[in-house]
């Protein structure tokens, strides 16, 4: 079975150019639900044909199939921190961070102990978190079943 990832980031809480990269990267270990959030053009002010309420369903859907959840938490959002309160206790979460110009991670967040928090500042290290995560993951996945 092909892991199913949800990829989550700000959208209109703030675009992050590392994101595409970052899809790629998870890529690698199973199916991107969310992989539209990478297309640059679509996802600078999060215009789309969709409407919200589209958005909304088809996003809690996908929150819902997912077999994990990458979060990207740098830039502050709305609908990632909703996501992964939504996700909490169901599904193992990974939130990848980058330090920039100070900004400190809301205590929501980091203070949780359900969630994986790893820091990064460039894209080797975000392969090196993905490897250790998802190899932990398989690895209790295997112990479970
Ligand atoms: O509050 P924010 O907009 O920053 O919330 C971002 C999060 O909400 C992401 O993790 C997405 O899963 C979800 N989300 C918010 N807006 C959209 C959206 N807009 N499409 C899909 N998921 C969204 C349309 C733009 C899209 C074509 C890139």
């Amino acid at each position: 079975m092909i892991m199913k990832i949800y990829f989550a980031g700000s959208i209109r809480g703030g675009y992050d150019d590392f994101y595409p990269q970052i899809i790629t990267l998870l890529q690698k270990y199973g199916e991107v639900l969310t992989e539209h959030i990478g297309d640059k053009s679509l996802s600078r002010i999060g215009e789309t044909k969709l409407t919200d309420e589209e958005i909304y369903k088809r996003d809690m859907q996908w929150l819902n199939a997912a077999d994990v959840i990458v979060a990207e938490v740098s830039t502050p959002s709305l609908g990632v921190g909703y996501e992964i309160g939504k996700a909490e206790n169901r599904k193992p979460i990974l939130c990848i961070y980058r330090e920039q110009n100070n900004a400190r991670l809301s205590a929501m967040i980091s203070g949780n102990p359900n969630f994986v928090i790893k820091k990064y500042s460039d894209l080797n290290q975000v392969e090196e978190i993905l490897e250790k995560f998802f190899n932990n993951y398989a690895s209790k996945e295997a112990v479970d079943n």
